[in-house]
């Protein structure tokens, strides 16, 4: 990991992710357990994908936000316990044959090719039900209006203006010729920075942020969640496929544009660095309690996955 780039020179991101992911793992684990043998079979496909082994960089995002704002770590899990289940749902949903029809995901077969195609879909739409469900039941001490809020952006975040709206638009430019850059960022902002977005700006309104410090928030987390992406692009090509766990290179055997395609390698690796400068820059007001999130942010963009 390359933190080198970080405001606060004591500051280790490997050590902090250590401390975060632990109690974020056992939250998720207990959060689809099936209570009723009828139900055994949908929690299983659903456990399934949500414990599969991501990063889990949308509840570190969310928990890193809230304690930057003072807040405090229990009061930010059920959201970013949240925040993974509907990322998983995403994935889910994405890698069905009507979709992306891929087979292999985190290293494991997809949940459609374990539990079958309709056990799959079903098993992404509780996710994302049970996501609001858990938000509301499970968040304490927190002010009511903030926890509305939270739910009434996660909602967004995948609707018509968000993941569902972006995969659309994915779709429609899916190997059609000349799909331009404000295309390529449209359908990046709403798959992959929307949730991103929400996450940070979820944390920070649990943690009590003021309306122009959720502003700086969601700007910290648009560019980074651009840069994300970007930076996806730019593993895709220079990767192994060893580091990967996926075939390197593989965009370039298709019809799919990427910013490689569009400004080439190098310009690509400005733009993303550029981004993440930018967005680091957004957090300037919170001082020193930005660590965390300036050390994700750069991490984002020197990840070898
Ligand atoms: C069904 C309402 C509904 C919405 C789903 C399929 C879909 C609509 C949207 C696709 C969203 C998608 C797959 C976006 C790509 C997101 C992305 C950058 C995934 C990779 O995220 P990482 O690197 O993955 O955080 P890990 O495995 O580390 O969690």
């Amino acid at each position: 990991l390359n933190v080198a780039a970080t405001t606060a020179s004591d500051f280790s991101l490997d050590e902090y992710l250590k401390s975060k992911l632990g109690p974020i793992e056992r939250a998720l684990e207990g959060s689809v357990a099936s209570r009723i043998p009828q139900t055994d079979r949908i929690c299983e496909a659903m456990s399934y994908s949500l414990m599969a082994g991501g990063k889990r960089i949308r509840p570190v995002l969310c928990i890193a936000a809230c304690e930057m704002l003072g807040g405090n770590q229990d009061d930010a899990m059920p959201t970013a316990v949240a925040l993974e289940m509907i990322h998983t749902m995403s994935l889910i949903h994405d890698d069905l044959p009507a979709m992306d029809d891929d087979d292999l995901r985190r290293g494991k077969p997809t949940c459609h090719v374990v539990y079958g195609e309709d056990v799959a879909i079903l098993a992404g739409d509780a996710l994302l039900s049970t996501s609001f469900e858990h938000v509301a039941r499970h968040t304490k001490g927190v002010p009511a209006d903030r926890v509305l809020d939270v739910i009434a952006r996660l909602g967004k975040s995948v609707g018509a203006e968000g993941l569902a709206g972006g995969q659309v638009m994915d779709l429609e430019c899916e190997g059609k010729a000349g799909t331009t850059l404000d295309e390529l960022k449209w359908i990046h902002l709403h798959k992959t920075a929307t949730l991103l977005q929400v996450a940070v700006a979820s944390g920070a309104i649990i943690g009590g942020a003021t309306p122009e410090e959720i502003v700086a928030c969601e700007k910290f987390a648009m560019d980074i969640g651009l840069a994300f992406q970007v930076a996806d692009d730019i593993l895709d090509v220079t990767a192994s496929s060893e580091d990967l766990g996926k075939t390197a290179g593989k965009d370039e055997a298709t019809d799919k544009t990427t910013y490689v395609k569009l400004l080439g390698l190098e310009e690509s690796k400005r733009y993303a660095r550029e981004l993440i400068d930018g967005a680091k820059g957004c957090l300037a007001p919170f001082g020193d309690r930005a660590a965390p999130l300036l050390a994700i942010a750069d991490f984002i963009v020197d990840r070898k996955n």
